[in-house]
């Protein structure tokens, strides 16, 4: 690319932090930069369960959540395995492959989560009664589902020592089968997990544990498992520092395409950082990826797959790594059999996607939760919230489009786009003027249900109604092209909430009747506005959780009415209250899209903080994925003003806002096959590319040429 330096450095030019002593397979960290790297000093035991959610380390496939090694109070060792769901079609939380059993007390230390190669190292210096303790651990991105622990500890050996010293100690373990996806009565499937433990205690010098685990999700019979011996053995043989050397390579890899730099503003880089990271753990790359809400790193949701995946995840993925946000859409097709179903169920055409699904794609949203009271109260989003089925068309467009990739959009992922067309088609209901409706919804602002012509709603499924029948016009199905006309002409028909003369998009039909409430006359944002208000008069009230109108100009800005964007955001932003995670980063977007960067800037941070200061006291079970996906939303789409325009989305379009202490603003991403290196400040923007790259900055047309120039 010609372009700014590469991330990280590769492993033979890092220069040891500290002189390390003895063992054969101590590992040297990169050098110390806190700009890529999360420090826990001294963790306490009433914040370990948050800390085991930041310093979780995964490859897309198995997350270790970041224990620490001994048993403690406070600790729960977990690992994750992603689409390993059990028979109620809840992710299966598996016991740890870390814990060691050693001898004497431990601190926890200092523990270290170096984002530049997804390892995690912990210091204890040895004193005041207390052990010293050594430990590296990572999950190895470049052979996914296997992880590496060293350790070098006093209190070494204990239950390893029951293997002659010297000599590793292998362990099989089949975890509990799950629920074949559409297969009940299919080969044996669950989680098997191959650990190989080696201890060496030479005299005089402090023991050191190697450990590896491989783990690998689906058919746990004979073969399966010879298979992952053999991988296993592999990598025995190659040794921790190889691995070390494979995964820095992997990772150097996966952030030239991904990374996000505010050159004015340390911190605030490290959290982006933080929140990227994140994205590129939860997703694999092969077959198919279920990414929960908490993604790898915690249980919340029962893992189960939401909107949080397709339309927060996947558009980070689709532009850093498109394999991984391909294998989140094949989660998508291979359960279009079971959206059919529910379509077909409901007396409606096509397919309708659950608002929370698992291993066979059925709705397993739970139908009662506790309220506030601790009273059980119907959950009514499995279903009401209907917006998921246009969602999952959005994130198949979303990748087609931003990769100029026609052949999956002509190909596999057509039926996501035409089949939830077909749905909507028979969704909606014309009244007796012919105009469209649909009735009995909720949208993302979940505080309403049961609303009719939900601004979201309609405008979205009018959205994949146009889209669909753009993939028909551009190669029609036999009797297909007569179903497309009909599709635009119900677009056409269908009630948006449009006003214009106040250019106010009405939230649903009756809103505007509503209490008329803000979120500043309740409390400083963000809060829970149902615990405030109570869940009844919440619903009567025009306080919202989280970007409702506003999401739909933050996703489909090109089909809202033009010069809508300010008006709608000076309506709502007062009624929101951000009772939800996914909340800030839409806000933060549209703000800078709006050219109100301060409050954008505010947002973003707050953004930021969610689960480093854990706002919403649960990041103890999982990181927030979806606003990790949001903040690389804000500053691509909001701060850089990213965009998309042109036939078939063809020119990328370039407007960046950048706030003036801030520095340079710097994405680094793929476009169209195209590897890009913006670097954004409040005037000017240098394009980095290595192809020959249409754009449009600031609105005016110009090709650059690799390796880039500063524009205007
Ligand atoms: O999907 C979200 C929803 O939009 C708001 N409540 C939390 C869910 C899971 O993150």
């Amino acid at each position: 690319m010609g372009m700014a330096e590469r991330p990280g450095l590769p492993a033979e030019e890092a220069p040891p932090v500290a002189p390390r002593p003895v063992a054969r397979d101590a590992l040297d960290p990169l050098p110390e930069d806190d700009r890529w790297q999360l420090v826990v000093a001294q963790g306490a035991p009433s914040r370990r369960r948050v800390e085991e959610s930041w310093l979780c380390v995964a490859d897309g496939r198995v997350g270790t959540r970041g224990s620490l090694e001994e048993d403690g109070p406070g600790t729960v060792a977990m690992v994750l395995v992603g689409g390993a769901y059990g028979p109620d079609q809840a992710l299966v939380p598996l016991p740890s492959w870390v814990p060691v059993d050693l001898d004497g007390t431990f601190e926890p230390g200092r523990r270290v989560l170096d984002l530049r190669d997804g390892t995690l190292w912990r210091d204890v210096p040895a004193g005041g009664g207390t052990a010293g303790l050594r430990s590296t651990r990572f999950a190895c991105l470049a052979r996914p589902g296997l992880g590496v622990l060293v350790l070098e500890a006093a209190g070494l050996p204990r239950d390893e020592s029951r293997g002659p010293t010297g000599r590793p100690t292998t362990e099989v373990v089949v975890h509990p089968a799950r629920h074949p996806a559409g297969h009940p009565a299919g080969p044996p499937t669950g989680v098997l997990e191959v650990r190989r433990s080696e201890v060496r205690s030479p005299a005089g010098a402090p023991g050191s544990l190697r450990r590896m685990a491989a783990h690998r999700v689906g058919d746990v019979g004979q073969p399966a498992r010879r298979q992952a011996e053999e991988d296993l053995g592999r990598a025995w043989q190659l040794g921790p520092r190889r691995l070390l050397g494979q995964q820095r390579r992997k990772w150097d890899g996966r952030w030239a395409t991904a990374d996000v730099e505010i050159s004015g503003d340390g911190d605030l880089t490290r959290a982006v950082r933080f929140a990227l990271f994140q994205l590129i753990c939860a997703a694999d790359d092969r077959g198919e990826a279920a990414v929960g809400p908490r993604g790898l790193t915690g249980e919340a949701y029962a893992g189960h797959v939401m909107w949080d995946a397709d339309v927060f995840v996947l558009p980070f993925l689709a532009a850093s790594h498109p394999p991984s946000a391909r294998a989140m859409l094949e989660y998508r097709i291979r359960r279009l059999p079971a959206a059919r179903r529910a379509a077909r169920a409901s007396g409606r055409n096509g397919a309708r996607f659950p608002w929370e699904s698992a291993a066979d794609g059925n709705d397993v949203t739970p139908s009662t939760g506790i309220d506030e009271t601790g009273r059980e109260v119907p959950i009514l989003s499995g279903p009401l919230e209907e917006h998921i089925t246009a969602d999952v068309a959005w994130a198949a467009w979303r990748l087609g489009a931003w990769g100029g990739d026609w052949g999956f959009l002509d190909g596999p992922g057509r039926a996501l786009v035409v089949d939830t067309a077909r749905y909507w088609a028979s969704r909606i209901r014309l009244d007796a003027r012919g105009r469209g409706h649909i009735d009995a919804v909720i949208g993302p602002d979940e505080y309403h249900e049961d609303v009719d012509d939900n601004a979201f709603t309609n405008n979205l499924a009018a959205w994949n109604l146009r889209r669909a029948a753009e993939l028909v016009r551009r190669r029609p199905g036999r009797g297909e092209q007569e179903e497309a006309c009909h599709w635009l002409e119900i677009a056409e028909r269908l009630v948006t909430g449009f006003d214009d003369r106040t250019s106010l998009y009405e939230q649903f039909a009756g809103f505007h009747r509503l209490e008329p409430v803000t979120a500043a006359s309740l409390g400083q944002v963000p809060f829970a506005g149902d615990l405030v208000l109570g869940r009844s008069r919440t619903g009567r009230s025009q306080l919202l959780k989280q970007a409702d109108v506003l999401m739909l100009h933050h996703m489909v800005p090109e089909a809202v009415a033009p010069g809508s964007l300010v008006p709608n955001l000076d309506h709502y932003l007062p009624r929101t209250c951000h009772g939800s995670t996914l909340s800030p980063s839409v806000h933060a977007a549209v703000l800078a899209r709006a050219g109100r960067i301060e409050e954008a800037r505010r947002m973003l941070e707050l953004a930021a903080r969610i689960d480093l200061d854990d706002l919403t006291a649960t990041t103890a079970s999982g990181l927030h994925l979806a606003n990790s996906g949001g903040i690389w939303q804000a500053l691509v789409h909001g701060f850089a003003g990213l965009g998309v325009d042109g036939p078939d989305d063809s020119e990328l379009t370039i407007d960046p806002r950048v706030p003036p202490d801030w520095g340079e603003l710097r994405v680094r991403l793929r476009w169209h096959r195209t590897n890009l290196a913006l670097r954004c400040t409040p005037s000017s923007v240098h394009v980095g590319t290595d192809r020959p790259l249409p754009v449009r900055v600031w609105g005016t047309r110009t090709v650059v040429e690799p390796p880039g120039r500063w524009l205007p």
